[in-house]
């Protein structure tokens, strides 16, 4: 018999491209939406999957919402993806960030605990709960150290996730994804930003790229490959938390130079550096040990950074010559 599957966040990367792996699983998919004034489901449309999605409109911060998203979906699996993502902002918005990032979460799990406790559960988690490392890997057992807003607000998600798991034996799992990205991405994150500067560029539609810290590293892999580890958690007989990563880490600059040397230019001829863009406190490094997902998932990243910005650089070129 086929699955239900409820996802908040449906209208993200991550959402969308978890929609399309369970559709094509069989799975009824269904994706609490809130209302906007304007169309945000470009991402459903450009995957084609927005028609075989049931949307259920509300909000992740109003309990409300969540419960009678559960109770409609009749769902097995519940994938908890909505977020006020961006690290930046969540300076500007801090306690949004502790609402809609933070205790949303215990929503889902209240919401989960008084419906029906057999359904299963996924909090997105993030490498950004390791903020300043305490280990050169990062792994399940390294202590945490947020170093924003968001990583603060991610970071009590995840300890509620683990305290409902160990106080009402829920199957709940939290996924300590590091970046992942893609085609998908928002403009505002720093590869989906290069990509879409090296098409302007390219063809001629833009100048220069003004950036803030070149220096900081990141573990990036595809988010293609990344749902699939989601998936396989919720698969498993007993909850746990896993480290999601590729076990490589590059710097911003290195980014940008595999990125503009996929259409033959190079990236120092362009980037200036912007103090704007700098953030209050820096994560300059992280590199996830995946170990943990590689044995018990059977999981590991597919996609190497350099097709990765391929992918990205040539959906931008596209969509730059459709005048996008
Ligand atoms: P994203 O593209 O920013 O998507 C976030 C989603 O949350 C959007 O659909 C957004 O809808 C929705 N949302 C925001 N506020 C909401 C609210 N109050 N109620 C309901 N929905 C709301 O993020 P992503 O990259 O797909 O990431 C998915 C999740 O994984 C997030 O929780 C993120 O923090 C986490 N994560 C991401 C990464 C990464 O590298 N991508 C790594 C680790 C963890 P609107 O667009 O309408 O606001
Ligand atoms: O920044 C530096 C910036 O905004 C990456 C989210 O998905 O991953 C993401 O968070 C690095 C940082 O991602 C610019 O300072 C330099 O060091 O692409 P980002 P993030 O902050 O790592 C984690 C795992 C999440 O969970 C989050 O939800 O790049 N950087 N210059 C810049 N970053 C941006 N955005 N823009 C710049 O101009």
């Amino acid at each position: 018999m086929s699955k239900n599957a409820l996802i908040t966040g449906i209208t993200g990367q991550d959402g969308a491209y978890l929609a399309q792996l369970l559709l094509n699983k069989g799975y009824r998919v269904y994706g609490l939406m809130p209302r906007r004034s304007t169309d945000t489901r470009w991402r459903l449309l450009e995957l084609n999957i927005e028609k075989d999605i049931s949307i259920i409109y509300g909000d992740v911060s109003d309990l409300s919402s969540v419960i009678r998203a559960v109770e409609t979906s009749k769902a097995d699996e519940f994938y908890n993806l909505a977020a006020q993502s961006f690290v930046g902002t969540s300076w500007d918005q801090p306690v949004l960030t502790a609402q809609v990032t933070g205790v949303a979460v215990t929503h889902c799990l209240e919401a989960i605990r008084l419906i029906n406790p057999k359904i299963r559960f996924y909090q997105a988690s993030t490498s950004e709960m390791f903020g300043l490392i305490q280990a050169e890997r990062q792994s399940e057992t390294t202590p945490f150290y947020p170093r924003s807003p968001y990583g603060v607000a991610k970071l009590y998600g995840h300890w509620m996730t683990v305290n409902y798991r160990e106080s009402f034996q829920l199957h709940a799992s939290s996924g300590i994804l590091f970046n992942h990205e893609s085609p998908l991405r928002g403009i505002e994150f720093v590869t989906r930003k290069v990509t879409d500067a090296v098409a302007r560029i390219k063809q001629g539609k833009q100048k220069t790229l003004s950036l803030g810290n070149i220096d900081a590293k990141r573990d990036w892999g595809f988010a293609g490959d990344y749902v699939e580890a989601m998936w396989l958690m919720l698969q498993q007989d007993t909850a746990d938390d896993y480290v999601v990563a590729t076990g490589r880490t590059t710097t911003v600059r290195e980014m940008c130079n595999i990125a503009f040397a996929h259409v033959g230019l190079k990236a120092e001829d362009y980037i200036r550096i912007d103090p704007k863009f700098y953030r209050p406190a820096e994560v300059d490094i992280l590199l996830g040990d995946p170990t943990k997902a590689n044995k018990k998932l059977h999981w590991k990243a597919q996609t190497s950074l350099e097709q990765l910005m391929a992918m990205m650089v040539d959906a931008d070129m596209r969509r730059v010559s459709e005048g996008r």
